[in-house]
């Protein structure tokens, strides 16, 4: 019997490098699902990822994928639907790639609402160059640059990226796994710029330093006890939320996209002309 995932992912580029656990081969297998679930064309289709771990996985997944600078995966990824609107185009990122050195280009694309949906695995830390602080790792974390412990607060990666303007927000983790397919299916398919973001586990770093767990299901069952429906986080105070991951969507609305405002405009200068 032929594996079922056979069509969406590139067999043929095993074996990958990810150690055993890891959510990557998770956010992968979910962005190809997403897209076959919704019925579009895999040639159709654009991945674009940075440097780190998590971008490494571009290369599994049966479309046309791009692996660029460290940060810079929605610059090309910008370049490439204003060149072709017609193709949908992803970004898949760590959290460090994403959110420390490309989060200013996260942020202005969320402004722009450029047509992209960015699918961001936030592991909490650089885990491919050893563990690092990264702008998401919990306050008091213990990190290989953090041995006494993180005395910054991490980013809420949602709720920047919300009053940065994205028509669509949410947050799962690798425990919600219908959900964030979901999640990623409706940000595909939204006309704007959409930001889900997966808190998942790196058993080497998250797991072995900060949560001090062994196996990489320990980490899910402590995502899924951790984890709180952003409905009811509302009735919960802020002490009560201080250790939890809030779930669910946080946005979902409509704007008119870049790329659909730039069709309008040089329709408009053309008709100006005549
Ligand atoms: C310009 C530049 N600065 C720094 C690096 C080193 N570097 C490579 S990956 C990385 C962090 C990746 O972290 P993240 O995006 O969280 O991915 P993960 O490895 O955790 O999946 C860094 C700092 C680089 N390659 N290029
Ligand atoms: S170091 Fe962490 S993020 Fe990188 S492959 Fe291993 S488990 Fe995954």
């Amino acid at each position: 019997m032929e594996h079922p995932l056979r069509s969406l992912i590139k067999v043929e580029n095993l074996p990958h490098e990810f150690c055993p656990g890891c959510a990557i081969g998770q956010v992968y297998h979910w962005v190809a699902r997403a897209v076959d679930e919704l019925g579009i064309d895999m040639s159709k289709v654009v991945l674009v990822s940075g440097i780190g771990c998590c971008a490494r996985g571009v290369r599994f997944v049966r479309c046309d994928a791009l692996t660029t600078l460290h940060g810079r995966a929605i610059a090309f990824a910008t370049g490439i639907k204003l060149a072709n609107p017609k193709l949908t185009v992803i970004v898949v990122t760590g959290d460090g790639d994403g959110s420390g050195i490309g989060g200013n280009h996260l942020i202005h694309a969320a402004r722009r609402n450029i047509e992209l949906t960015v699918v961001l695995l936030n592991n909490g830390v650089y885990a491919s160059t050893g563990g690092q602080l990264a702008p998401t790792t919990p306050y008091g974390a213990y990190t290989s640059t953090t041995p006494f412990g993180n005395i910054e607060d991490p980013f809420d990666l949602c709720r920047l990226l919300e009053a940065a303007g994205a028509v669509y927000v949410a947050r799962w983790t690798t425990y919600h796994v219908r959900p964030a397919i979901e999640s990623i299916k409706k940000g595909i398919k939204k006309n704007g710029f959409s930001f889900i973001e997966i808190i998942g586990q790196c058993p080497t770093y998250l797991g072995r330093y900060i949560l001090k767990l062994s196996e990489p299901v320990e980490c899910i069952d402590w995502f899924k006890n951790k984890s709180v429906r952003k409905e009811l986080a509302e009735s919960m105070s802020e002490e009560e939320l201080s250790d939890k991951i809030i779930v669910g969507e946080f946005v979902d609305k409509e704007k008119i996209g870049l790329v659909e405002r730039y069709r309008r405009l040089t329709e408009e200068s053309v008709r100006s002309d005549v």
